[in-house]
């Protein structure tokens, strides 16, 4: 690789418990002997799920790294950078040359998804546990991510879900975009995902690859003491960021 192209960045965005880290954990098995690899995670207080991944043993303890976002994780990948991608440069310097880094974000909602000036690609994770209804329910993330991935498809049986409609519906939603049913202990599936980075990072390093922004999350309501306020992030357009106070039961 020449050391002109710095590595493929890529997020792993989607609602806390479908299996991000785990996904994160399965990336390193699959290819941690072809590709040299980096992993930063977003945690609100805490760094659990560094320590995770640490523990997991699938990459050098010192190339996992945590981001202690302290607010909203959607802001820390999206409005606010700041934090993410010192640590993802300094992550590329200190172990130069790095192939692959993956950013995990703190999860959130279904609406979070990364700013392209952060990442170069994005998957969004969603699980079979969280009902086969959710992939038709939309947003940025399910929409527009790289790759959708429907998670845990070895829970299906268990919770009633029907793999096969709940990827149809994902691909209607995704207009025929990429979605991949996986589970860690499918095998295929698993390979299937290796297939994908690979030729993502194929594509990363020949320069045709653009990454996209899925775009703004829609405005939402954030409670506090003094009542809460509405968050909006649609300020890709004119520049404009609402923090308008807003009564609790609005
Ligand atoms: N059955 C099953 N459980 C999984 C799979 N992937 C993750 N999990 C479990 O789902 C839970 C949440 O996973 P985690 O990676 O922490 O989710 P995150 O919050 O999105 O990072 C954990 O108990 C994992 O062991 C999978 O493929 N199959
Ligand atoms: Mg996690």
């Amino acid at each position: 690789m020449p050391e002109t192209i710095r590595s493929l960045r890529l997020g792993v965005a989607g609602p806390v418990g479908t299996g991000k880290s785990s996904l994160i954990a399965t990336i390193c098995r699959a290819l941690a002997d072809d590709l040299r690899i980096g992993v930063i995670t977003n945690d609100i207080y805490t760094d659990e799920d560094a320590r995770f991944l640490r523990s997991a043993g699938v990459l050098d303890p010192e190339r996992i790294r945590a981001v202690e976002t302290g607010a909203c994780p959607h802001t820390a990948i999206r409005d606010d950078i700041t934090a993410n991608l010192l640590a993802v440069e300094d992550l590329e310097r200190d172990f130069a040359p790095l192939d692959l880094v993956l950013v995990e974000s703190g999860g959130d909602n279904l609406t979070a998804t990364f700013s392209p000036a952060l990442i170069d690609a994005q998957l969004f994770v969603l699980d079979v546990a969280g009902g086969g209804d959710v992939a038709r329910k939309g947003g940025p993330g399910i929409a527009r991510a790289d790759l959708l991935i429907v998670n845990k498809t070895d829970l299906a049986p268990y919770v009633g879900v029907d793999v096969p409609q709940m990827v149809a519906d994902a691909v209607e939603a995704r207009d025929g975009a990429p979605v991949l049913a996986l589970s860690r202990t499918d095998a295929a599936s698993v390979a299937e995902l290796r297939t994908w980075l690979l030729d993502m990072l194929a594509h990363h390093r020949a320069g045709t690859h653009v990454p996209q922004d899925p775009g703004p999350m829609a405005p939402h309501f954030h409670a506090d003491e003094d009542g809460g306020y509405v968050h909006s992030h649609d300020h890709d357009q004119d520049h404009e960021h609402t923090h308008a106070g807003t009564p609790a039961t609005a």
